[in-house]
């Protein structure tokens, strides 16, 4: 089952995006990945994060490539230790889940869109027409609200080429 953000963001117009909130998330992830190596003397108080954003299992998107060439049939493949069946939207509750975006069009795949590859290792095609030139995927988690987790966007930019033989020259 794949559902398109549209519906879900009329009723987070309706409720109000709280840009304040992005902000302040996309300001601690700069300072996220260093948690490892600090320890706790150094932390900030955590006062502005999203709850739970920095236990946020990782995203990283290994295919395309960025700058790849690729044909009309727009696959990411992405690697995350996260529990798919869990953070997808048929979870049994929605909380934290997956979203992928072809140039702003955001679906929210089941876990059974998604082939896995190899251990912790996903591919989904996205079914949407797409025409040569530049395009944008991106991969990221979002709140129970559809709101998108800002720190966990993972985006990667590649071209499309028309490959296909008998194509107009
Ligand atoms: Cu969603």
């Amino acid at each position: 089952m794949k559902r398109t953000i549209e519906a879900m963001l009329a009723q987070a117009i309706g409720i109000g995006m709280a840009l304040a909130v992005i902000s302040s998330s996309a300001a601690a992830a700069t300072e996220g990945g260093h948690h490892g190596h600090d320890g706790h003397a150094q932390r900030p108080a955590a006062s502005n994060k999203s709850p739970g954003a920095e236990k946020l299992p990782p995203l990283q998107i290994v295919s395309p490539q960025s700058g790849a060439k690729v044909g009309r049939i727009i696959t990411v493949e992405f690697e995350t230790p996260a529990d798919l069946a869990k953070m997808t939207m048929d979870a049994a509750v929605i909380g934290v889940h997956l979203h992928v975006d072809l140039d702003g069009t955001s679906l929210m795949p089941a876990s059974t869109d998604l082939t896995r590859t190899a251990v912790g290792r996903y591919r989904y095609t996205f079914d949407l027409p797409v025409h040569p030139g530049p395009h944008v995927v991106k991969v990221y988690w979002s709140d129970a609200k559809h709101k998108t987790i800002e720190e966990s966007v993972k985006t990667v930019r590649f071209t499309v080429v028309d490959g296909q033989p008998g194509a107009k020259q």
